[in-house]
């Protein structure tokens, strides 16, 4: 039997305050490519992630230089929205853009 309900084992499980509060978190990254427009990275970086237009191009140009770039950190259901909607842009405006999210 488990010990969930500690039904024979005298064993209580306690926690010290925090209700485990914080969701786990998920970084959502741009990554390189030879085809899409710089102009259309920093569209999605404003319109999808909602960066200002000046930190929308320089997380552009990292992702150019260094192959990828952090684009934002959200929880799971929001950060699968997100990638969700760089593909389907991307695709819509014949680019190859992709988006990939990683856990924290
Ligand atoms: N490397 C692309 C170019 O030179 C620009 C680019 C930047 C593409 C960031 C994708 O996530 C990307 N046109």
């Amino acid at each position: 039997m488990s010990n969930t309900s500690s039904s024979s084992k005298s064993e209580v499980l306690e926690r010290t305050k925090s209700k485990n509060t914080k969701p786990p978190m998920y970084k959502v990254y741009l990554l390189n490519d030879d085809y899409t427009t710089m102009d259309f990275v920093v569209e999605i970086l404003e319109a999808v992630f909602r960066h200002s237009p000046v930190t929308a191009a320089s997380i552009m140009l990292s992702v150019h230089k260094n192959g990828k770039g952090l684009a934002g950190i959200y929880t799971k259901e929001i950060a699968e929205t997100k990638v969700a909607q760089v593909h389907s842009a991307a695709a819509r405006s014949g680019f190859p853009l992709k988006s990939v999210m990683e856990k924290e």
